[in-house]
């Protein structure tokens, strides 16, 4: 069964939101490989397809419920930043918007009585709280690194154990 147009359209833009998502860290993932901070550069890549499967999964939802999809244009993303710690503090407030995005959608999916979305729904919003504090520990690491490079090198070293 579709679900109502309110609730679609936020599905349809929560695509677009997660592929941007992408290509933001796509972007800080370009600035990491100009410096020497390649652990950074991978996790930041990583990231990024992270995001591409949070939209697919929107994508086939959206198909499951039996709507026809339209992709609207994705902006151009930042590939400069000042530091690792600027970097990850845009990441955090990042997060942190997509979060309330997420809320919004849930919200709707409540007044409209979607309880399928809001089964859908909840594996998001449990993810957020993973996304928000996965930023904000390389926020609070890098605050007390400061301008250490030897300190930066080490969370950068650790940052490129990510696996997936
Ligand atoms: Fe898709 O979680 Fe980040 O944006």
């Amino acid at each position: 069964m579709q679900m109502k147009q309110q609730l679609f359209d936020l599905f349809q833009a929560q695509i677009r939101n997660e592929l941007e998502s992408a290509y933001k860290y796509l972007g800080m993932a370009a600035y990491f490989e100009t410096t020497p901070f390649k652990g950074f550069a991978g996790w930041m890549r990583l990231q990024a397809k992270e995001e591409t499967e949070h939209a697919m999964k929107f994508f086939d939802y959206v198909h499951d419920r039996g709507h026809h999809l339209q992709l609207p244009a994705i902006q151009a993303m930042a590939t400069e930043y000042a530091s690792p710690l600027e970097a990850f503090r845009e990441t955090l407030a990042h997060e942190q918007f997509v979060t309330s995005l997420i809320n919004e959608m849930y919200r709707v999916a409540v007044e409209v009585q979607d309880y399928a979305a809001q089964i859908l729904l909840q594996w998001y919003i449990t993810e957020q709280v993973e996304e928000e504090k996965q930023s904000q520990d390389f926020v609070d690491r890098l605050e007390t690194a400061g301008g250490d490079s030897a300190s930066l090198l080490v969370i950068d070293k650790s940052a490129g154990k990510r696996s997936s």
